[in-house]
């Protein structure tokens, strides 16, 4: 990582048409909302590393919208912000095209009006193969979501200061767009399970029937070593690639979020899917003991070259205002391509962040001043309530207008977010 990959010459061409729909989130028991190509998620994009993903986005909406190609290391102008793009209008149709430099799980999503749209269902998942996967017996994408609805059972209105103060949370939790679905995995089988957090502010501390799992990547893919666990944090935005299996037949197991506190905010957990296992399959499952080489980006003291402080201040007019450095919508000093990024994020509130960074990713070198428990590539990392999370990161050679922020979506449209430069 930290070129610019050249393409194989391999085109993967989508169209998307983001429209109104009507989502059957449980059976006969449908909301309006919004989708790609008709569906919640959005159809999963799947390529090679090296691939050329050239994506025809027509948008149908009754609004503007656009797509966030998120931990994709895309040129600037196929960021989809509104700092690099002019909104497509309904009606409008927009090209995005861009190499897939890295292989991993990542996600397309609007960068308009982003608190209503994806919690009306706009999101989808784009998976990106690398040439030396680890072999599991097969592979799901689950995207995790909630859903809050009014006493008739539709989309609850938007907005509110809890809202605007908490992110929104839903009590319905959903699996690939259904209401705790059930799963099915065979006996004796061992399964890559691509996991994303869609919600627009619920943090997910995931358990699979309290059972021990191997934990094969993150944001940006592989990790060293694989990394067996009973639970992982996803925050908002979170990905993770697991080794899930091998359970014995008849066993059921509840795929859930454990209670976690973040901050002054408790989240309550709950299930999300049961997850049934079958009669037996014979298994080719093999995980080897190194999955990938990272070069740490620093080594030994750093210093940081920045410092970038997530507030909150309370406003009589809007409840409160979500900031970057003193202000709302705070702009950034530029960066030079090519000129090593250590930045102490520091959290001044009193509730967790996801803090998000578009088109590079970073390594984190500490959280609360503790190493991590192991090295990964990130694009989201939670920032704890009044904690510390220092990471490293090495703008390579994609100058333009890039954006951070919290991907908490309401602390995000309230000002928790800042743009910059990346400058030659
Ligand atoms: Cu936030």
């Amino acid at each position: 990582m930290g070129t610019n990959a050249v393409g194989t010459g391999k085109t993967v061409a989508v169209k998307l048409e983001a429209a109104e729909i009507e989502w059957e989130i449980a059976p006969g028991h449908v909301v309006p909302g919004y989708g790609f190509n008709g569906q919640v998620p959005g159809p999963t994009i799947e390529a090679e590393v090296g691939d050329t993903l050239v994506v025809e986005l027509t948008n149908a909406l009754p609004e503007p919208t656009s797509i966030h190609w998120h931990g994709l290391r895309v040129p600037a102008e196929m960021d989809g912000t509104q700092l690099v793009q002019q909104p497509i209008q309904p009606g409008e149709t927009f090209q995005y095209r861009f190499v897939l430099p890295d292989a991993g799980t990542f996600w397309y999503h609007p960068h308009v009006n982003e608190t209503v749209q994806l919690e009306k269902g706009l999101y989808g998942v784009l998976v990106v193969r690398g040439h030396d996967e680890p072999l599991l017996d097969g592979e799901w994408v689950l995207v995790l979501d909630d859903l809050k609805l009014d006493r008739k059972g539709n989309i609850a209105r938007f907005g509110g200061f809890k809202e605007r103060h908490d992110g929104r949370r839903g009590d319905t939790r959903l699996v690939n767009g259904k209401a705790e679905p059930e799963l099915e995995i065979a006996a004796g089988q061992a399964e890559r399970w691509r996991i994303l957090n869609a919600s627009s502010s619920r943090y997910v501390l995931l358990s699979i029937g309290s059972r021990p799992f191997t934990i094969l990547g993150t944001d940006g893919g592989l990790i060293p070593e694989p990394v067996t666990a009973t639970q992982v944090l996803l925050a908002p935005a979170d990905r993770v690639e697991l080794a899930v299996g091998p359970f014995s037949e008849g066993e059921t197991l509840g795929l859930e979020s454990l209670p976690y506190s973040r901050g002054m905010v408790k989240e309550p957990g709950g299930p999300y899917a049961t997850v049934r296992v079958g009669s037996p399959a014979p298994s080719r499952a093999r995980i080897p003991a190194t999955l990938r080489a990272i070069e740490p980006l620093v080594t030994g003291k750093v210093t940081p070259n920045r410092t970038v402080p997530l507030q909150a201040r309370m406003s009589l007019r809007r409840g409160v205002d979500w900031m970057v450095e003193g202000e709302a919508h705070h702009h950034g000093d530029p960066v030079r391509v090519g000129d090593l990024q250590v930045w102490d994020v520091l959290n001044e509130t009193k509730m967790d962040h996801p803090f998000h960074l578009h088109g590079f990713f970073f390594q984190v070198i500490e959280v609360n001043g503790a190493p991590p428990e192991f090295l990964s590539w990130e694009d989201t990392i939670n920032v704890p309530a009044e904690g510390r999370v220092r990471i490293a990161w090495l703008p390579d050679d994609r100058p333009g207008s890039w954006m951070y922020h919290c991907h908490i979506l309401e602390h995000h449209a309230a000002g928790m977010m800042a743009h910059f430069d990346v400058i030659p």
